[in-house]
């Protein structure tokens, strides 16, 4: 059999854009305004490619084809939809225009530029484990993030089953840190069901969205919280030592007690080429009180003379573990060949 020749990226994303170019034309084609009915308003459940789920006032979910006029939908957006007189292809309406957003969570895509995960959100549990690993620059990168959108974030370690005497100092010391610059933590095991009721109370009435990498249990807490949902999850690989990336796109679900939860795929790094190093000191709030008193007005706070942060550190105002994660980032921005792309 003849070797398949592999296609080039320029090939493949030629060819993505010209079925894509179809796909719309395709659309366009499919629902005439007759065959319409009023406009009626609706929220994203999911969105995957041209089609997204939208649940209607009545807690219908109808799959609908997204107006070529809508540039950006995500899970939580709050649309303007109108059912189709039938459906066609299992799609039974359109979106057409989406509402001014009060949040978004995005992040840099390599491919497709800064990218929104999810819209509308009150707040971000970041979900953390032992297990695949525990990964402090994961959550600071995320309050980063949080902390940029006016998101509350609400740090979750899952998995307390799996602490042993040698994990469990090391991740307390971490935890400890956040609750001192005043972030909540809460600790739980979505396996023994210890600690859910915490969750559970701060879900009520909130759009909320669970974030962290793969394999943390983020679904398997869904599927605890709301076991009718009953949601896949999978064990973290033996082979890798990863997590499988279970679930593949957001979804948002009704909490019962009110409020709406969206659980969302894992992730294996959280980059944030895509803001400023002024963005990134934003992003660490126990710096705050001390920019603006470095000897040099262009202090890079890496070893600089006369650095405040660096005195800081020295007199114990803030923890060197935060300060290394912080300088790591800022790193990552210099260091990033891709930052072009999100000018
Ligand atoms: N021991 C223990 N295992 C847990 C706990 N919570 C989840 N797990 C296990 O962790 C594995 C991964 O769980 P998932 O819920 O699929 O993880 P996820 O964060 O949704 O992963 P992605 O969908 O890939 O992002 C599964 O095997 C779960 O049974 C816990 O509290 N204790
Ligand atoms: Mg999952
Ligand atoms: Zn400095």
């Amino acid at each position: 059999m003849a070797k398949a020749k592999k296609l080039t990226k320029g090939q493949h994303r030629r060819i993505k854009k010209n079925l894509a170019g179809k796909l719309k034309q395709n659309k366009q084609e499919l629902w005439q305004d007759s065959e319409l009915g009023d406009a009626e308003q609706g929220v994203i459940v999911s969105r995957f490619g041209q089609h997204a789920d939208v649940k209607s006032s009545t807690g219908e979910i109808i799959r609908c084809n997204i107006r070529r006029t809508v540039d950006s939908l995500v899970c939580g957006d709050r649309v303007q939809w109108r059912p189709g007189k039938e459906t066609k292809h299992s799609v039974s309406g359109v979106i057409e225009a989406v509402h001014e957003r009060i949040s978004v969570l995005s992040r840099p895509d390599v491919y497709d530029g800064v990218k929104p995960i999810a819209a509308n959100i009150d707040q971000i549990f970041i979900v953390s484990s032992v297990v695949p690993a525990f990964n402090p620059d994961i959550i600071d990168r995320y309050l980063v993030a949080t902390e940029l959108t006016g998101i509350k974030p609400i740090i979750v370690l899952n998995k307390v089953d799996l602490l042993d005497d040698e994990t469990q100092p090391l991740i307390d010391q971490h935890l400890s840190l956040y609750q001192a610059i005043g972030y909540e933590v809460l600790k739980v095991s979505s396996k023994h069901s210890q600690g859910l009721d915490a969750i559970e109370q701060r879900l009520i009435d909130k759009t909320s969205i669970f974030v962290g990498q793969s394999g943390v249990g983020k679904s398997t807490l869904v599927n605890q919280l709301m076991p009718e949902l009953d949601l896949l999850t999978q064990e973290v690989s033996n082979v890798s030592g990863l997590g499988q990336h279970t679930t593949t796109v957001a979804r948002l679900y009704d909490f019962p007690a009110g409020g709406f939860l969206i659980d969302s795929p894992g992730i294996r790094e959280f980059g944030l080429w895509h803001l400023t190093p002024e963005q990134v000191d934003r992003g660490f709030i126990e710096f705050q009180e001390y920019f603006g008193y470095c000897k040099f007005r262009d202090c890079k706070h890496q070893d600089d003379p006369g650095c405040a942060l660096q005195q800081a550190v020295n007199d114990g105002h803030i923890s060197p573990l935060r300060f290394a994660s912080y300088q790591r980032i800022l790193a990552s921005l210099d260091s990033n060949t891709l930052t072009s792309r999100f000018k």
